[in-house]
């Protein structure tokens, strides 16, 4: 299909489960043989050459800088994925993969893609990516910022690539950077108000992209907040989708 797929993180699926046990269920959830799931691998570490493996993938997407990176590089553990303060850091499809199974053999792939919104160019060239990583992907972490007042653009992406109720199932919103909501403060954790001004930002981001309150999850992905609930909850999903 024409996709380069970087991978900069393998490991055994142990490793993820140790940190979250919620996805242990992908150790016996069946994963479907059709060509969405399938893939043709060169892989350098397991020595898997030219051979097909199957995979269920995670995949994070949103608008440049939002922190989709830095929201992987959180689950794995490690800075896996770059990152960058200031210019457009991701520019083409990277991918951890966690071996479910050996003798499959099986995969757990979460895939960091580059940020839509950089120029009308790029945005057509992604677009066919991202449908493509849309139509293989299993769960899709839409990645928006909760100290924003403005989704216009969000909201065009998302209903340009989200075009049908069996797409929207596979979404969850994350909305990043809860550490910036207001009244912004020093000390660590959020305070009532934030949590409530957070609450306040989840339901109209609820309504606007036409997503299940109960999908749109406030977390901070660089300081941590709330982020164990943002993986538990998609993890639920993710089973609840595969076993659909
Ligand atoms: N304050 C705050 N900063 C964050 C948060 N998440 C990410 N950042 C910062 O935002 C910047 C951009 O993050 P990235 O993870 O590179 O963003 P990205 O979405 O992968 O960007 P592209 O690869 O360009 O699409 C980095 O400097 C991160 O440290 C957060 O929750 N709070
Ligand atoms: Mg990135």
């Amino acid at each position: 299909m024409g996709l380069t797929v970087h991978i900069n993180h393998e490991a055994e699926f142990c490793e993820l489960t140790r940190k979250y046990p919620c996805f242990g269920f992908l150790g016996q959830a069946r994963i479907p043989r059709d060509d969405d799931h399938t893939w043709r691998t060169n892989d350098r570490h397991w020595e898997y050459v030219d051979k097909t493996t199957h995979a269920v993938q995670m995949m994070v997407i949103g608008k440049t800088g939002y922190g989709k990176s830095t929201t992987l590089n959180r689950l794995v553990g490690r800075d896996v994925f770059d990152t960058d303060a200031v210019s457009v850091c991701t520019k083409d499809l990277y991918c951890g993969m966690y071996r479910i199974d050996s003798s499959v053999p099986s995969f757990f792939m979460v895939s960091d893609l580059p940020g839509v919104g950089e120029s009308h160019y790029a945005d057509d060239h992604y677009y066919g990516w991202y449908r493509d990583m849309l139509q293989r992907s299993d769960l899709v972490l839409y990645v928006l910022r909760a100290d924003q007042r403005d989704y216009a653009i969000d909201e065009m992406v998302f209903s340009n690539l989200f075009d049908s109720s069996d797409k929207k199932r596979k979404v969850v919103i994350a909305l990043n950077y809860a550490d910036k909501i207001e009244p912004v403060r020093r000390a660590p954790g959020l305070s009532p108000e934030q949590r409530r001004n957070l609450g306040l930002r989840a339901d109209e981001i609820s309504r606007k992209f036409g997503v299940d309150r109960r999908d749109v999850i406030a977390y901070s992905a660089q300081d941590g907040v709330d982020f164990d609930r943002l993986v538990t909850h998609s993890a639920g999903k993710l089973r609840e989708l595969l076993t659909v």
